[in-house]
């Protein structure tokens, strides 16, 4: 039985690949921080009762930023597989806290190759190290590829620049199986409530439930290489899978504008919308709704621009070349955008059905910042 550990299982990728692992039969270890509250819904469902004989399933406390305890795991564990996942991951937090998110993202990797090596594993555990397509930031061609230049745009971005630097140095200096998957956006129902295809996800379902009455967005020009987050753990268990470790970037090879997305959520539930004006002016306004949206009436504002939303340097277009990954991996995937916008937009229709009907019977939701 092969050994994985994950750190970050506790996020939107983490959750979707500790499920594959363990279907394909691995014994998963992840790492989850310690919490006031818990952090685990992702990946209750995979739950398995400690005292079981035959648990597969292990998580330990822990954080990038220590190494002491990343050492101590990963001996413990002996991993066959790390696929490093935690991180700091929202660009515009990452200006913010800037120093934390080098911390974490660009030295909290190289924690764990060091911890490898320290422990005398490099020719034992293969490492996937979660690089991205913010690495590419300001454009300098299109669509991108492995041989594209970065030019990072954000401390997010930077902080990832390092981290996908140290990984292919270890590879090159202790002949590690080392590798950057060079993911471009990917999404689904479990993604983090203020990246941007869920925040407009939630919103539209709660706008078209009658709950909330407007969706404050920042650039709508942005344009994203979307995919769907279950194809997107696959690539990462096959890089891991070659003879040779390599990078790679995983994309649909398809880019749409965030107002495009908008576009196709209220659609998806029953809403046709239309953008009027532009840059800080521009409004989203509903131009006709399905029989069954009685929240909503034509000519009503939906959207609106809220500067607070818009970054001190923004990445413009990401659209991704796949080539390497479909030809060497066999990478292929299954969903495309209407089928992600679909799926998204009907996971937070039952959601905030739910909650409407909780608080109806006079249940106190706690308010979410966004
Ligand atoms: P999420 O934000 O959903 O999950 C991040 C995970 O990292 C969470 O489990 C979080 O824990 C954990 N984490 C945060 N800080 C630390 C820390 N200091 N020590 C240990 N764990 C920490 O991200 P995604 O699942 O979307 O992304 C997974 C990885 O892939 C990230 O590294 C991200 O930067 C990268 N990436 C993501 C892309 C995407 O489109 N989703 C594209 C390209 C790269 P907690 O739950 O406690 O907050
Ligand atoms: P991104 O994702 O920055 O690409 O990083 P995000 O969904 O946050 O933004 C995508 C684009 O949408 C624009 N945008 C808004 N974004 C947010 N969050 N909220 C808004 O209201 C809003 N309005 C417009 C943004 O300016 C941006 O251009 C994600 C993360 O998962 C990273 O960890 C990962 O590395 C990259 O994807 C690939």
């Amino acid at each position: 039985m092969k050994t994985a550990l994950i750190t970050g299982i506790t996020g939107q990728d983490g959750a979707y690949l500790a499920e594959l692992l363990l279907k394909k039969g691995y014994f998963v270890h992840g790492i989850k921080r310690r919490s006031s509250l818990f952090n685990t819904d992702r990946i209750d469902n995979l739950y398995q009762d400690p005292h079981d004989a035959n648990v597969k399933f292990k998580l330990h406390y822990g954080d990038l930023t220590d190494s002491t305890n990343l050492i101590r795991i990963i001996q413990q564990v002996q991993p066959d597989e790390i696929y490093n996942l935690g991180a700091m991951s929202h660009v515009q937090v990452s200006f913010e806290t800037p120093e934390y998110t080098a911390n974490a993202d660009g030295i909290g990797t190289l924690r764990i190759l060091e911890a490898v090596r320290l422990l005398g594993l490099t020719q034992k555990t293969k490492i996937y190290q979660a690089s991205t397509s913010e690495l590419y930031g300001l454009v300098q061609e299109v669509p991108q590829s492995e041989r594209t230049p970065f030019y990072p745009r954000s401390p997010y971005a930077v902080a990832k620049m390092y981290a996908y630097w140290i990984t292919v140095n270890y590879r090159e200096a202790y002949n590690m199986y080392a590798c950057n998957g060079i993911l471009f956006n990917h999404e689904s129902p479990l993604r983090g409530e203020t990246f941007v295809t869920r925040k407009i996800t939630r919103g539209v379902a709660k706008i078209a439930l009658g709950m909330q009455d407007k969706l404050y967005m920042g650039n709508l020009d942005a344009q994203r290489d979307w995919g769907h987050a279950k194809d997107y753990v696959e690539a990462m268990y096959l890089i891991l899978q070659q003879d040779q470790p390599e990078d790679y970037v995983i994309a649909t090879g398809i880019t749409t504008p965030v107002r495009d997305f908008i576009r196709m959520a209220f659609a998806e539930a029953g809403i046709e919308v239309e953008f009027k004006g532009s840059g800080v002016n521009e409004k989203g306004i509903v131009k006709s709704v399905a029989a069954h949206v009685t929240a909503l009436k034509p000519g009503q504002e939906v959207v609106a621009i809220d500067p607070r939303y818009f970054r001190p340097t923004e990445v413009e277009l990401l659209i991704g070349d796949p080539t390497k990954a479909q030809t060497k991996l066999g990478w292929k995937p299954k969903y495309d955008l209407p089928a992600l916008v679909t799926e998204m937009v009907k996971a937070d229709l039952e959601l905030f059905k739910q909650e409407k009907m909780l608080k109806e019977a006079g249940y106190k939701i706690l308010n979410q910042f966004e």
